[in-house]
């Protein structure tokens, strides 16, 4: 059933003023359920996950997709990293259509949903492909989700990201996790007044503190293996200093300055189903091009140097098995790898 919409600001370029910024609460949140309770029953090949590689929030399903091999289940539509007043476009895709769907704009799936759907269109979005309708939004359960209810249709050797044992401390840790440092580093770059920046940078730096804290000596961030956790905070790391840092203006540090929390994320970077996932180029296009409130002249910055995430992050040292049981996943296929432009060996800084 559709929900209630809270406030009105999203990371798009369109809806965030002079009030308070606010994250709007997902307005569609439908679950897929092995039991089909909400009318979405897990099916193999029924659905599309539209997600944008610029966006944090939509990147942690294409993560929690590729660990636990749901890429043949769940296909994978990559929209344009700059929305334009008609939001998520596929313009990447031949004649501008996404091949599965037959659409141009995300819009279009919101609209078969709920026609004059007042709220914003957003990603991650995953859609019903026989009717065409939006199922959900809900960018908060999605990957949980993907996690508890896509069990059979799981890999062989696929990773318990949400452990049922572990989960009133996974569920913790999220909640500082969103409140200060995924969303935090949006209610400082929003900010419009002095006083709202000054506390999300405050609550996000002090936040950061003491995560580093929790993994100078454990290498993931609950128990020893890879959860959900480790992805929710992964996706605002892996663009801190490519974008939060400077348009942000998160910058009491740079990532690759603080060394316990630089070492985790290149770990994460460097496993299988993390950072093959992630496009440099659409994060920076998407940030500096789209925020015009922010960033008037669109002006994309060359740095910083990110040839930093591929060097050795000895955090094996620590322990920890990062799939538990189970086993990385294999190659990415190569119609959903990360084209040379996105990654960091081929960015090259201005010379
Ligand atoms: N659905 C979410 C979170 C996801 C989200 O904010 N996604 C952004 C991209 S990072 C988005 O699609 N914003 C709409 C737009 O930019 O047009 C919400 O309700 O706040």
């Amino acid at each position: 059933m559709p929900h209630a919409t809270e406030g009105n600001a999203m990371c798009g370029n369109t809806e965030y003023g002079r009030a308070t910024f606010k994250r709007s609460r997902s307005h569609f949140a439908d679950r897929i359920t092995a039991d089909g309770r909400d009318g979405w029953p897990v099916e193999a090949g029924r659905y599309r996950l539209v997600a944008s590689r610029a966006c944090p929030w939509a990147s942690r399903a294409v993560i929690v997709r590729r660990l636990l091999g749901l890429e043949d289940a769940l296909s994978l539509a990559i929209p344009d990293p700059l929305q334009d007043d008609r939001s998520w476009r596929f313009t990447l895709d031949p004649d501008g259509r996404d091949p599965v769907l037959g659409i141009r704009f995300l819009s279009e799936a919101y609209d078969a949903r709920e026609k004059g759907y007042p709220g914003g269109v957003s990603v991650p979005a995953v859609v019903d492909v026989p009717s065409g309708k939006l199922v959900t939004n809900d960018f908060q359960q999605i990957t949980l989700d993907l996690s508890t209810q896509w069990t059979a249709l799981h890999r062989p050797g696929a990773p318990d990201l949400y452990p049922e044992r572990l989960r009133e401390e996974i569920d913790v840790v999220m909640a500082g996790v969103y409140r200060d440092v995924n969303n935090g580093v949006y209610r400082a770059g929003f900010a419009t007044r002095q006083s709202e920046y000054d506390a999300a940078f405050r609550d996000l730096f002090r936040r950061l503190d003491l995560l580093s804290e929790r993994l100078s000596d454990q290498r993931y961030l609950v128990g020893d293996t890879l959860t959900e956790a480790d992805v929710r905070l992964f996706t605002t790391l892996v663009r801190f200093d490519a974008a939060y840092h400077g348009h942000f203006k998160c910058n009491r540090f740079k990532l690759a300055e603080a060394p316990a929390l630089w070492a985790y994320a290149r770990d994460l970077y460097q496993t299988p189903g993390f950072g093959d996932t992630v496009d440099f180029h659409h994060i920076k296009q998407h940030y500096y091009r789209v925020h015009t409130g922010i960033n008037p002249t669109g002006i994309v910055p060359l740095g910083p140097d990110l040839s930093g995430w591929l060097t050795p992050h000895h955090r094996e040292e620590l322990g920890g098995r990062p799939f538990g049981d189970g086993t990385p996943p294999g190659p990415v296929a190569p119609a959903e790898e990360v084209p040379p432009s996105g990654r960091p060996e081929h960015l090259r800084l201005g010379s």
